[in-house]
């Protein structure tokens, strides 16, 4: 392709970097877009992981990448040492192998690798800042992200999904199922090691805490629980009504980056009207879903 031409839209360009177990990023490019398996398990988790969350936002919503610009997609895999986490650095996803004791690679759960690119959406788009309820919500839209790239990978109808962020990165030594529960947080896990899950699932258990910049990954559990709800009160494929719904309410210019729930709530029910109209089964169900967790639009 000559370089004066743009890309053609909705061509997905990843490139996977390994960082060979230091915290120096990028590290080495391992695997550009087209070329083969390298046979390192990660590298290919993460190359299909990013091609499974490209394929969710240009398929379904029309996004082309983060950005909407053909991005090209960067994942770190390998970077540090026993290091037990993953997270977007405002440029690349990034991901540890995990200690072998808690966890094992981040790489594993496509929901994880959703979750992480999906930052990067929220970023170019609604900024949700990442402090108190905003930083919530920002966490929030990563996991509804994250669910539904697994869903819409594996065909799976709302009914029959995991509703799990996370799942499969824990080691047999722990006692859990993953990291969260859209459906049910608080009971991802309950284990000697970690303790109990500590997410709330309606306002009345909204955490004030000063830790994890106000408790985004905690208090995101409420938001997750009307996500769910509205998904399983319409059916189907979560991605074709609640997704839209939060996809337009995430890139239509409603949100301003400190949104608080309410704020985004009624921004949701504003969005549910736009696309399916006033009084249709979407607008009621997204006022469910919030009523649920204490939210009144
Ligand atoms: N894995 C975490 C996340 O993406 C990393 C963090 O705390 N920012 O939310
Ligand atoms: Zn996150």
């Amino acid at each position: 392709m000559r370089h004066d031409q743009p890309a053609v839209r909705g061509t997905v360009s990843r490139s996977i970097y390994d960082a060979q177990n230091t915290e120096t990023l990028p590290g080495i490019l391992v695997r550009a877009e087209g070329a083969a398996d390298t046979g390192d398990v990660s590298v290919s988790e993460a190359y299909d992981g990013l091609g499974s969350t490209f394929a969710l936002f240009w398929e379904v919503f029309g996004r082309d990448s983060i950005n909407d610009h053909s991005a090209s997609l960067n994942a770190t895999v390998h970077y540090g040492t026993l290091y037990d986490n993953a997270f977007w650095d405002g440029q690349r996803m990034v991901f540890g192998d995990g200690d072998g004791e808690i966890f094992d690679g981040f790489t594993r759960s496509l929901s994880v690798i959703g979750h992480e690119l999906a930052h990067g959406v929220t970023e170019y788009t609604a900024g949700l800042i990442y402090q108190g309820q905003s930083g919530a919500l920002n966490e929030h839209v990563s996991d509804v992200f994250g669910a539904l790239v697994e869903q819409y990978t594996l065909g799976q109808h709302a009914a029959e999904a995991s509703w799990l962020i996370g799942e499969g990165i824990f080691t047999d030594e722990v006692e859990g199922n993953a990291l969260r529960s859209l459906k049910e947080p608080g009971t991802a896990y309950d284990d000697d090691v970690l303790g109990k899950d500590p997410q709330p699932d309606h306002l009345d258990g909204y955490v004030e805490t000063l830790d994890d910049n106000g408790g985004v990954h905690l208090n995101s559990g409420i938001p997750n629980r009307a996500f769910w709800s509205v998904a399983d009160t319409l059916g189907g494929f979560a991605w074709e009504q609640a997704g839209m719904i939060w996809y337009d309410t995430l890139t239509g210019g409603l949100l301003p980056p400190r949104s608080d729930f309410s704020r985004f709530a009624a921004a949701t029910v504003e969005s549910s009207i736009t696309r399916f109209g006033a009084d249709s089964p979407e607008h009621h169900a997204v006022l469910a879903g919030w009523a649920l967790v204490g939210i009144n639009v």
